[in-house]
């Protein structure tokens, strides 16, 4: 569902997180960024432009709260503008209620109806469906069947011709199941008998709920649709059906939110089990790929402290201690998308060929093994390798269960890295440089290439 938009914004968030620090170039990318995504997403261009220039806005303007970092700040506002465009919550109601669907031809109600019936059933509720479909030859037996897999009773006049008389009987007839259902008919446009019928039936029924149901596909013109629905016979809500493989999701939610009419639920496929609730706070936190803002703001923390721990360590190689503790924290460091594996990467006198094959595809596997390996060497010996002889390498060996061949393998790693490292400290013009960009906080190490 969504998932090109979902990516595009995962990966505008990725950036902010992993960037040095926020500043008001980060910030006009990310907005770029963001514009981009949401056009792509079908959302309406006034509106995303309006949510790009709120999230500009914000970010230079406002400060972020105590204790809030600006890079946790800026993410925060992405989130909470993204779920301002998905309009407000609708709380449903599990009370006893009656339930009118309505909308075009093929938008997917008769479906809804009885995926509703299921959601109902779910939470404890007795539920009747009625078929007041007169238009469609076979829309009794459709939700029928429906009613039948899900043992929901369905309610119907075959042959009846019109649905006000149905109406009236399935009120009484249905009177004593707690939540009632109805299905109505469609028609290729809203035309002036819909209305009628339409009208008719809420008089009759005299909804709790008059649900306008959608199909994704359409996009921005949900907006119109569904104004076009509440203005004449008035809807408390909508339901937007085919969010599966539809790209065009974030146009249908967006476009109906700026109408005022909440959506409630959500169409994501043709099993009766396809439809979720719809939370705006939620769906936008799935959409960005976290449990929420929290977690979300977790995962930029972590990056940040990542980042520290990598300048720590840069600082100790420039310091020319290295030994097999930092060793192993760069091996941390490269395993993940950290900071350290860009830096690096970007060092000119590492081939890359030193570092990508020995260690960054490899370095989960053998960050294990040598893990094992470390795990059975002293304190002293992590500090001071250069103590580890023969003796040293056999009762390692022995405590971790691997063989010497492989503490000699750690051990000759090691050493080559150490030499890098003091390559690296002969190199004062970029020792210089580096030291410079770190203090500064805008580590672009692109650029010494
Ligand atoms: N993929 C997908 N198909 C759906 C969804 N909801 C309904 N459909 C399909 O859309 C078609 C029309 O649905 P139907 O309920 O008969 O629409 P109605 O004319 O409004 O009653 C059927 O083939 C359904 O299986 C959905 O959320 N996802
Ligand atoms: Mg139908």
């Amino acid at each position: 569902m969504l998932d090109s938009l979902g990516e595009s914004l995962r990966n505008t968030i990725r950036k902010i997180t992993k960037a040095g620090y926020v500043d008001k170039a980060l910030i006009k990318e990310v907005v770029r960024d963001i514009q981009r995504a949401l056009l792509k997403g079908d959302v309406e261009v006034h509106l995303a432009l309006k949510l790009s220039k709120n999230v500009e806005k914000r970010a230079l303007e406002e400060k972020p709260p105590a204790g809030m970092s600006h890079r946790d700040f800026l993410i925060k506002i992405i989130y909470e503008e993204l779920v301002a465009i998905l309009g407000k919550e609708k709380e449903i109601s599990l009370k006893p209620q009656k339930i009118m669907l309505v909308g075009l031809y093929g938008q997917g109600k008769t479906t809804t109806a009885a995926k509703l019936a299921k959601f109902y059933q779910k939470k404890g509720l007795s539920v009747a469906l009625i078929a007041c479909d007169v238009h469609r030859p076979a829309a009794y037996d459709q939700l029928k069947q429906l009613g039948d897999k899900i043992n929901v009773p369905v309610f119907g006049i075959p042959g009846e011709r019109d649905a006000r008389v149905i109406a009236r009987e399935a009120m009484k007839k249905m009177k004593d199941y707690q939540v009632k259902i109805f299905d109505t008919s469609g028609r290729h446009a809203l035309e002036e008998d819909l209305i009628e019928e339409i009208k008719d039936l809420k008089e009759i029924i005299s909804p709790d709920e008059i649900f306008l149901v959608m199909d994704a596909t359409i996009g921005q013109q949900a907006g119109k649709q569904a104004k076009a629905f509440h203005d004449a016979v008035g809807i408390t809500g909508v339901i937007i059906t085919k969010m599966d493989g539809s790209a065009k999701g974030g146009g249908a939610l967006s476009a109906v939110a700026t109408t005022g009419a909440p959506v409630v639920f959500i169409g994501t496929g043709e099993h009766l089990d396809d439809i979720e609730y719809f939370n705006p706070t939620r769906f936008i936190s799935r959409l960005l790929g976290m449990g929420d803002l929290e977690t979300l703001l977790e995962t930029a923390r972590e990056m940040e402290i990542e980042e520290e721990k990598a300048e720590k360590i840069m600082e100790r190689m420039m310091s020319g201690k290295f030994n097999l503790k930092d060793m192993y924290e760069i091996w941390e460091q490269m395993s993940k998308p950290g900071i350290l594996q860009k830096i690096l990467y970007s060092l000119p006198f590492l081939k890359m060929g030193d570092i990508d094959k020995n260690m960054v595809e490899e370095s989960e596997e053998k960050l294990r093994r040598y893990r094992v390996i470390m795990d059975s060497m002293t304190y002293e010996e992590l500090e001071n390798p250069e103590i580890i002889k023969a003796s040293r390498i056999r009762r390692i060996a022995r405590g971790s269960g691997k063989s010497e061949r492989e503490v000699r393998a750690l051990l000759k790693e090691y050493n080559r890295m150490k030499k890098m490292m003091k390559q690296m400290r002969g190199n004062r013009k970029l020792m210089r440089a580096l030291r410079k960009q770190m203090k500064s906080g805008n580590l672009d190490l692109m650029g010494f290439k």
